[in-house]
């Protein structure tokens, strides 16, 4: 075991840390919205840049706007040890999701770098462009590109609320004119991803730690139901045809049968847009988001599938129809059990609690971890809130996390 950090200082660093990346994009109400390519994200991009400079990290972007910090290894042969998460959040979300990866990415390599030099293996920080899937239909835009799975084409056509096209948006932002290195990487050896649990089970079970086994797959769709705007006075309730009816018949389905699912199946429609979308008018157009996650990919399909068929059958009592378009499609994946290992044993020499379990929740990992080795590991989020300005851990929880990915990455590359 390596000489750790003073606890006080380094409670000190992350809260620090948490604040000075949570001003970039924070709100009235206390939330952090920090978009894909948009003035927030650009700022915090930046200012995350200038830290690894501070820190005396190489920084760099490639080509869609992920950031890298480098630590240059000892042997110029082996492969980068990469640890990070991603800097852009959901409307009104909280301080941590994703920004508490990179901070403590950046306290544990500048540490380590303090305390014991050169590393063997290089080490970089990562500070992903894109995860959620907030402002364009497109999600893991950063870790996709980097492992090959995402690319221009996917994008050619992707416009964002104000219909600004995601290509403009990059070019606005100053990526995609090919100045930078392209985004794929060909040389990692692992990836390291810290991140809140964004769910109760550590804090229910006084869980300080955990280490995350598999992260389920999730399905995320664009439900469009059309039908006929007209007077809100002078139309009889059995000439209509409402979208928004179908579309309030179709949520309270498919609500219901996720509620049925004992399996642990979850559904959840979280954002919709009606057209005109004016008190005494009769909707003509309805479009509502659909996510879907289970840790069995089958068992998201059979849900999608069983529901769409009882769509058409209520869209046509009601005269109206319903087109379903998925845009997102991830399976579950499996972290990596030699590095989740790894973890555990740190843990359980230092006699710190901890939790192999599955992730509800997203993450770049997800995407790293059909790429290369990869291990997710996450610290208790309060009351499990998250994705909003609610979202919190504890200092010493954070901390303790940090301590962790310190331990870990001196295992891993030194
Ligand atoms: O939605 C999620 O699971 C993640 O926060 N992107
Ligand atoms: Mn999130
Ligand atoms: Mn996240």
């Amino acid at each position: 075991m390596i000489e750790q950090p003073n606890p006080s200082a380094l409670s000190e660093q992350v809260e620090n840390m948490i604040e000075w990346l949570a001003s970039h994009g924070g709100d009235e109400s206390g939330g952090v919205t920090r978009l894909l390519y948009d003035p927030a994200w650009i700022a915090a991009q930046r200012a995350i840049k200038e830290k690894m400079e501070k820190i005396r990290l190489s920084a760099r972007y490639d080509d869609v706007g992920n950031l890298f910090g480098r630590v240059a290894g000892r042997d110029p042969e082996a492969r980068v040890i990469l640890t990070g998460s991603h800097i852009d959040t959901v409307k009104g979300g909280g301080k941590y999701d994703g920004a508490y990866g990179i901070v403590a990415a950046l306290i544990a390599v500048e540490y380590l770098l303090t305390h014991y030099g050169l590393p063997l293996k290089p080490i970089e920080v990562v500070s992903l462009c894109e995860e959620e899937g907030s402002r364009f239909p497109m999600t893991y835009w950063g870790s996709g590109n980097i492992t090959g799975v995402k690319s221009r084409k996917k994008v050619r056509d992707i416009k964002d609320a104000n219909a600004v096209p995601f290509e403009q948006a990059m070019r606005d932002a100053g990526f995609g004119f090919g100045q930078h290195p392209q985004p794929e990487r060909r040389d990692l050896e692992c990836f390291i991803e810290l991140h809140i649990e964004q769910g109760q089970v550590l804090e229910r079970e006084g869980k300080s730690i955990g280490v995350v086994s598999h992260i389920v797959g999730q399905r995320r769709y664009d439900i469009t139901v059309r039908g006929e705007s007209n007077h809100a006075g002078t139309t009889p309730m059995h000439w209509r045809h409402d979208a928004m009816f179908t579309a309030a018949e179709l949520i309270r389905l498919l609500t219901h049968r996720a509620k049925a699912d004992e399996s642990g199946l979850v559904a959840t429609v979280g954002r919709m847009d009606v057209k005109p979308n004016v008190g005494n008018v009769i909707a003509r157009e309805v479009t509502f988001s659909l996510d879907v996650r289970h840790s069995d990919a089958e068992r998201i399909r059979l849900f999608c599938e069983e529901c769409f068929g009882e769509f058409d059958k209520i869209a046509a009592e009601h005269g109206t129809d319903v087109v379903c378009r998925k845009w997102m499609d991830e399976s579950p994946v499996a972290m990596d059990s030699v590095l989740s290992a790894t973890a555990e044993d740190i843990l359980k020499q230092k006699g710190i609690s901890y939790k192999t379990m599955t992730s509800g929740a997203g993450h770049d990992s997800q995407v790293f971890g059909i790429y290369c080795p990869t291990a997710l590991l996450f610290v208790p989020s309060r009351g499990g809130i998250s994705h909003s300005p609610e979202e919190f851990t504890n200092t010493e929880d954070l901390q303790r996390g940090v301590r962790l990915l310190i331990d870990l990455l001196y295992k891993l590359a030194y």
